[in-house]
């Protein structure tokens, strides 16, 4: 198993892991910056779920900061430049998804995209993350389904009539989680965690969250080849 190889040859103190734990440590930083601030918007847009919303945005606060302590405590100064950068085309899509009040595509890149992207990226992670940081990281993927979920509900709640949106904005946004993968693929590499295990446990995860919500598997299948293809 590559993995278990990793986590006995992984020195979280060299430079290498240093220098790449800069840029995820600050990507993950930033993406639980992003998860605050997207569930602070829907909350003004589902107005019924206002306070779910926000106790959903306030752990996603907790997140980062448990994660601002990862880095602190490896004595790692996150990246946040980079991990703007990162952010910034999946960020413009939620921006003018919610200046035009289309809750659907809000929800399929907060609750659906980035929250699966979140649970992949952590489950491989704790295998070979430094013993303090594996504490929190266990602590956070647990809500992490939990705000999956809350998105699953949503749209299996309302899935006839978002069918037709959210085809759309999986269309224009999963193609953009292949190109971050590609980004981070040295960088998680270093850190003991390969490409091919994130993408497999996001597919899983998002493959799953699709046929909750009421897509059919033939459905599934075609949605999932969006970018992966190049198409
Ligand atoms: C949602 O609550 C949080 C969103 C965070 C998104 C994180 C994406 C991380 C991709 C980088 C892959 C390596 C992760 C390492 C984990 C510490
Ligand atoms: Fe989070
Ligand atoms: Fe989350």
């Amino acid at each position: 198993m590559p993995q278990l190889e990793a986590s006995l040859t992984l020195d979280f103190q060299s430079d290498i892991y240093k220098d790449a734990y800069s840029r995820i440590n600050a990507i993950v930083i930033e993406g639980e910056q992003e998860a605050y601030d997207n569930y602070q918007q829907l909350s003004g847009m589902l107005t019924d779920d206002k306070d779910k919303l926000i106790s959903l945005s306030k752990m996603e606060s907790r997140h980062k900061k448990g994660f601002e302590a990862c880095g602190r405590n490896l004595k790692v100064t996150p990246d946040m430049g980079f991990a703007r950068e990162f952010f910034s085309a999946l960020h413009r899509n939620f921006q003018a998804a919610a200046a035009e009040n289309k809750v659907v595509t809000c929800l399929l890149i907060q609750s659906l995209i980035i929250e699966c992207f979140a649970i992949a990226a952590y489950n491989i992670y704790i295998p070979v993350a430094d013993d303090f940081a594996r504490k929190i990281t266990e602590g956070v993927v647990k809500e992490e389904y939990s705000h999956l979920n809350y998105g699953e509900e949503w749209l299996k709640a309302n899935f006839e009539s978002s069918k037709a949106e959210l085809e759309a904005a999986n269309r224009q946004n999963l193609p953009l989680v292949w190109k971050m993968l590609n980004q981070v693929e040295d960088d998680a590499h270093n850190l003991g965690m390969e490409k091919e295990a994130l993408v497999e446990d996001f597919m899983i995860q998002y493959g799953e969250a699709l046929s909750n919500i009421g897509f059919t598997t033939r459905d599934i299948m075609r949605m999932s080849a969006y970018g992966l293809t190049g198409a």
